[in-house]
């Protein structure tokens, strides 16, 4: 049976206080700040991790994440990817791409041609020497390195992502795939981070929705759990974040419309995509 959800009166938003936000164990607020992944419809697939009552869900449908340095000056390890247990074989390889060279924000846009490739490389590393990769000066896929799936089947690792000098203060567009050794589960799409160094978080989160609307220009935002329908899992979704209104990063798969907040603009978004209910091809 559907959610009876055409009069917006029926949404009541509920008065989020600290404490529903807060999670009791830390595990799973580690989750929260994290990237998720997870297999959704044969391939890998990115998102969030939300907060739905006391249960830690992940919604596989964001492609777009921002980041800050400043952990060390230039170094930051988020977001990490991280999945649910069971999410992937025990013990296969999930391993990452560089689709892209590094791109600085202008102002306005990421430009996409040549004059958008700034003089900084991006470098990822985890662990041995051996695991480190350069972002490269011209559009070119990088291959990246692979990391172990644990034997309970969950994924999660924090690369260190280094702005190189000059490291200019500014926003930087990293454009990456994920890949796996498990038989027959594809690639993920492309998905971006928005990196900032010491750029304001207006700047950070305007960028991302720019990246959002330009160069992701999702098809079906409303199908929050990416299983190619918007039905009433995806309503629970949607309204477990329309109670708390506003979104924290690493992104926010329930604000279609780019403001990082979940309000009603989005609900009348989310309204269409649910009455449709199948995703266009
Ligand atoms: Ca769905
Ligand atoms: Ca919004």
């Amino acid at each position: 049976m559907k959610f009876q959800i055409a009069a917006k009166s029926t949404l009541v938003r509920t008065v989020a206080t600290t404490a529903a936000i807060t999670v009791g164990c830390s595990a799973q607020a580690q989750h929260l700040i994290d990237m998720a992944i997870g297999q959704s419809q044969g391939r890998i697939a990115t998102g969030v991790f939300q907060l739905q009552g006391e249960n830690v869900v992940p919604l596989l449908s964001q492609r777009v994440f921002i980041s800050e340095f400043g952990t060390f000056p230039g170094f930051t390890n988020n977001p990490g990817w991280d999945s649910m247990v069971g999410a992937f074989q025990p013990a296969s390889q999930i391993g990452f791409n560089i689709r892209k060279a590094l791109r600085k924000w202008n102002g306005t846009a990421f430009p996409p041609g040549e004059a958008g490739i700034p003089a900084e490389q991006l470098q990822i590393k985890l662990g041995p020497a051996a695991n480190t990769r350069l972002t490269p000066l011209a559009d070119e896929t990088v291959t990246g390195f692979s990391l172990a799936v644990n034997g309970a089947g969950e994924f999660h690792h924090h690369p260190g992502y280094t702005l190189l000098d000059p490291a200019s203060d500014g926003l930087y567009l990293l454009e990456l795939e994920l890949w796996s050794t498990q038989p027959g589960l594809q690639a993920s799409l492309p998905y971006w981070t928005v990196f900032s160094q010491n750029g304001s978080e207006d700047e950070l989160r305007a960028a991302a929705s720019w990246v959002r609307a330009n160069v992701w220009q999702p098809t079906c935002p409303a199908d929050l759990n990416n299983d190619g329908l918007v039905d009433d899992a995806d309503f629970v979704a949607f309204v477990s974040s329309y109670n708390y209104l506003l979104c924290d990063p690493p992104g926010c798969p329930t604000d279609f419309n780019g403001d990082w907040v979940t309000d009603d603009a989005d609900f009348s978004i989310f309204a269409v995509g649910y009455d449709a209910l199948l995703c266009p091809e």
